[in-house]
Formats: C-alpha cells, sequence, structure tokens
C-alpha cells in the first residue's frame, strides 16, 4: 500500500528529529543530480522531471505495509550539494536506515557516495546494532557506453562496509525501474534488522566447517526485532 503526504509537518531543522509518530526515518543521500528525488517522485508514482530542481530539504510521510503489519515511514530527502551542512548532519545522526544515491554515469558521484558510507558507518555502526544502507546506483537506462561504474564496483563498495547491511541496487527513475524494490527492501531490512546478515554469518560458519575446519557452531536463535 502507498500512500504519501509531503510537507504536512512543518520542514524546519529540528522538525523530523523529533516527530514521534513515525516507526522509521529514512534518509536518501548522495551528490547534486543524482536523481535522489527522481527515485522518490517515481516511488510515489508522480511524472519524471527532466530539469534538475536542486532540493533544499523535503521530506514525505509514507504508510506501507509487510506481513499484515502498518508501518509509518518518513522520508528524508536531503540536498545533494553541500550548502546545507546542519540538515545534512541532522539526517545522518537521526536515521534508522540509508539510501545512498550515486549514477552509474558519474564515477565522482560514486566516490562521493563511497564516503557517505564511511561517514554512516563511522558515526552509526557498531557490530551489536547494524544500520541498513542500501547503495543505489541510478540513472541505469544510460547508454552503456556512457557508464563510469561498473555492477561489481557497486557490490564490492558495499561488500566492505562490515558495520553496515548494506545491499546494493541497480535502478532508474526515469523508467521506474526497481525502485519499489528499493523501498521495500529498506522496509524489510528495517523490520527484519540483522536477521539477514545473522543467516549470512551462519551460511559462513557452514561452509567452514564444511571445508574441514574445526569450529562450533549452532543455529542462531530467530528473534524478530521490530523497533
Ligand atoms: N537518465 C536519467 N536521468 C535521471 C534519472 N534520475 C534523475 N535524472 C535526471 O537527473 C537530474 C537530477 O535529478 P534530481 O532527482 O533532481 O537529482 P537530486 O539527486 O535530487 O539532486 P539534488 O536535489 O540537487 O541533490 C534531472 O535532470 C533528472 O531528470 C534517471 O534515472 N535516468
Ligand atoms: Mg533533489
Amino acid at each position: 500500500m502507498k500512500e504519501s503526504h509531503q510537507g504536512e509537518v512543518p520542514s524546519n531543522v529540528a522538525s523530523y528529529a523529533a516527530i514521534p509518530p513515525f516507526d522509521f526515518c529514512i534518509s536518501i543521500l548522495g551528490s547534486g543530480g543524482v536523481g535522489k528525488t527522481a527515485l522518490l517522485r517515481s516511488f510515489f508514482d508522480q511524472p519524471f522531471e527532466e530539469k534538475h530542481i536542486p532540493t533544499v530539504d523535503d521530506y514525505y510521510v509514507h504508510s506501507l505495509s509487510m506481513d499484515g503489519k502498518h508501518f509509518t515511514l518518513c522520508i528524508v530527502d536531503t540536498a545533494g550539494s553541500y550548502s546545507f551542512p546542519v540538515m545534512r548532519s541532522l539526517a545522518l545522526n537521526s536515521s534508522h536506515a540509508y539510501i545512498v544515491v550515486y549514477a552509474v554515469d558519474d564515477v565522482v558521484s560514486f566516490e562521493e557516495a563511497v564516503k557517505t558510507m564511511e561517514e554512516i558507518s563511522a558515526l552509526r555502526g557498531n557490530s551489536e546494532n547494524v544500520v541498513p544502507v542500501i547503495l543505489v546506483g541510478n540513472k541505469l537506462d544510460t547508454d552503456v557506453t556512457e557508464r563510469e561504474v561498473t555492477a561489481r564496483e557497486g557490490y564490492e563498495a558495499v561488500s566492505v562496509m562490515s558495520l553496515l547491511e548494506g545491499e546494493y541496487i541497480e535502478a532508474s527513475a526515469k523508467i521506474d525501474f526497481r525502485v519499489d524494490k528499493i523501498f521495500s527492501n529498506m522496509l524489510e531490512a528495517l523490520i527484519y534488522k540483522g536477521r539477514k546478515r545473522r543467516r549470512k554469518k551462519f551460511a559462513k560458519r557452514r561452509l567452514r566447517v564444511r571445508r574441514g575446519k574445526k569450529q562450533k557452531f549452532k543455529e542462531p536463535h530467530r528473534t524478530c526485532n521490530i523497533m
């Protein structure tokens, strides 16, 4: 189910950190012009905007159901330029999860996205409480000859972030390709936080045991951390 209300809550600096009724707050970060707003517009079935209108700071309130439960999200669309450092810092410090966007035809935006993930990891990551982050390679519709970042580089950038529960998705806001997947996977990561990571760890340990290394292992408790 999709419902969005843009701008219902006053968008002053303190607002989204202080608004209590959200189950989760997600920030969208990335360089200017990579398509953060376009992804959100596409998700909310709004028409694609060819013109780049730089965002100052925006937010969406969104209701979503998963596994029969109803959740309210606050999605913060940040400014790509660094002209609003206070808002960026607030978004970095007050969100439960992050969508970090770059454009596949712009290697500089990729480098910026990697730096942002490192920043999130340093600020919010710890081994007990992993932070969900989805790295999005946007503008997948652009001609393959214009591509400056490979899919492999995208996957690798996420896989080295050990304190983040990271995922890599290539998408296109322009042709509405995999946009829903970004948001549904994000919600899943938030609801079942840590579970995937524990499963991965468990699978790795099982692999090691199969390879003949002596290792004690037992199946982790299956808990559901609904916040
Ligand atoms: N080809 C292509 N162009 C895109 C896509 N997404 C966005 N754009 C274009 O990229 C430009 C910037 O899009 P925005 O969504 O405004 O980018 P942004 O990241 O929100 O930019 P800031 O708000 O300045 O940080 C616009 O001209 C869009 O039309 C996409 O998937 N494919
Ligand atoms: Mg924008």
